[in-house]
């Protein structure tokens, strides 16, 4: 059945909002009509299509407002958007505060005689460090259990919401994708040559949003270890809060002329399509849509051990998993890989085999199921 679904994410440069709008785009293709509610057109939303539609929400500035009130603006232009087009399901990405916004779309159409079904899809701190504050989770609980379904991106993130919320409601675990057949035995144009002098200097990326839980010193800190061994450079591809920061230290220890900071990129998989090795060594993630789209170019990944990501990153055949901070083990880990030619062409080979294993063509049925259970008044 060809469906109408309104979809609410973050627009920015997240892992959550790539996976809504990659979504969105994905089920426009299968001819299911896609509307994205937000206040800003998503990055990765180049093309609007027949089938794809951008609704932007605004939130004016007002005086009195020390705090613009988005959630209510949201709920108001969703609600337009439902009654306009015929809105078979709303879905939400990340629980704060869309889930909460949706229910109250919900509960303010039921005046107009629809009943709209709510899907919420949990991502990441949104359960694991914002959430559970006590100031939001009071709200983030009921939104949760008052949604049709529920979906979250891996099993680690289930049980955290298990553990942390009072939950009625059965989580579905279904995990992130990537598109193996966009990059399926394409060239790349890999320029290779730019950054690095020749075949023994290895290139090592990290790519993030630059928040203290993405530990981006870790990464620098282990870089630095790797080329007392390795020669090699650092792509850190990224903007957020820790960058000043990490540039600070690189200016300080004289590896400006290694580390080269090349802020939010549309192109990742150019700079994947080059680099011999990923570092992930965050503190928490509820599942590492960066390390799945680096093995996805065959890239090994270096991460830590935490939330999803082994469920992602299996150790020993697409990368190494190892404790939080544990940069001396990060660095030994990662010159064994490097400094062996054959050991590190199977880990790149098994990085890919792994990252087939999340091929959207296997992931995106289980939302289409989803959405067709939620309209089945019968389930
Ligand atoms: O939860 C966040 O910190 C933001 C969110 C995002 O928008 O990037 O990241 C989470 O969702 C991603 C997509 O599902 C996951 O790949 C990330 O692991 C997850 N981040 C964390 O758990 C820290």
């Amino acid at each position: 059945k060809i469906l109408k679904i309104a979809i609410v994410c973050y627009p920015t440069y997240g892992g959550s909002g790539v996976v809504a709008t990659e979504l969105g785009i994905s089920l426009s293709k299968k001819g299911h009509q896609i509307h994205f509610v937000t206040y800003k057109q998503p990055v990765r939303l180049e093309a609007l299509n027949q089938n794809l539609f951008y609704h932007e929400v605004y939130v004016p500035d007002y005086p009195l407002f020390q705090y613009q009130p988005y959630e209510l603006a949201l709920s108001s232009r969703l609600v337009q958007v439902v009654n306009d087009y015929n809105i078979d399901v709303l879905h939400v990405h990340y629980a704060i505060p869309h889930a909460y916004a949706a229910y109250m779309t919900k509960k303010m159409l039921v005046d107009d005689g629809i009943h709209l079904p709510i899907i919420t899809t949990l991502h990441g701190t949104d359960i694991t460090l914002v959430g559970r504050h006590p100031f939001y989770k009071k709200a983030v609980t009921f939104s949760i259990n008052h949604s049709d379904c529920v979906t979250a991106v891996s099993q680690s993130l289930k049980k955290d919401t298990l553990t942390l919320f009072k939950i009625r409601k059965d989580i579905h675990v279904i995990p992130n994708f990537i598109d193996v057949k966009k990059f399926e035995g394409k060239e790349l144009p890999c320029k290779r040559s730019l950054l690095v002098e020749n075949e023994e200097e290895k290139i090592i990326t990290h790519v993030s949003n630059f928040r203290p839980l993405k530990r981006v010193l870790d990464v620098i800190n282990t870089f630095e270890k790797i080329i007392e061994k390795v020669p090699a450079k650092l792509m850190m591809v990224g903007e957020g809060p820790d960058k000043v920061m990490a540039q600070r230290y690189c200016e300080k220890h004289h590896l400006e002329s290694k580390v080269v900071f090349l802020g939010k990129s549309d192109e990742i998989e150019k700079i994947l399509c080059y680099s011999d090795l990923f570092l992930l060594p965050s503190e928490q993630e509820s599942f590492g849509l960066a390390a799945l789209e680096a093995m996805l170019h065959q890239v090994p990944v270096i991460s830590t051990n935490v939330g999803g990501i082994p469920e992602v990153n299996i150790q020993n055949y697409s990368g190494i998993l190892c404790p939080v901070g544990a940069v001396d083990t990060m660095a030994e880990e990662a010159i064994r890989i490097l400094s062996d030619t054959q050991l590190h062409l199977k880990f790149k080979q098994q990085a890919y085999l792994q990252a087939k294993k999340f091929d959207m063509s296997k992931i995106i049925p289980q939302y289409e199921t989803l959405y067709e259970n939620v309209l089945d008044p019968q389930h």
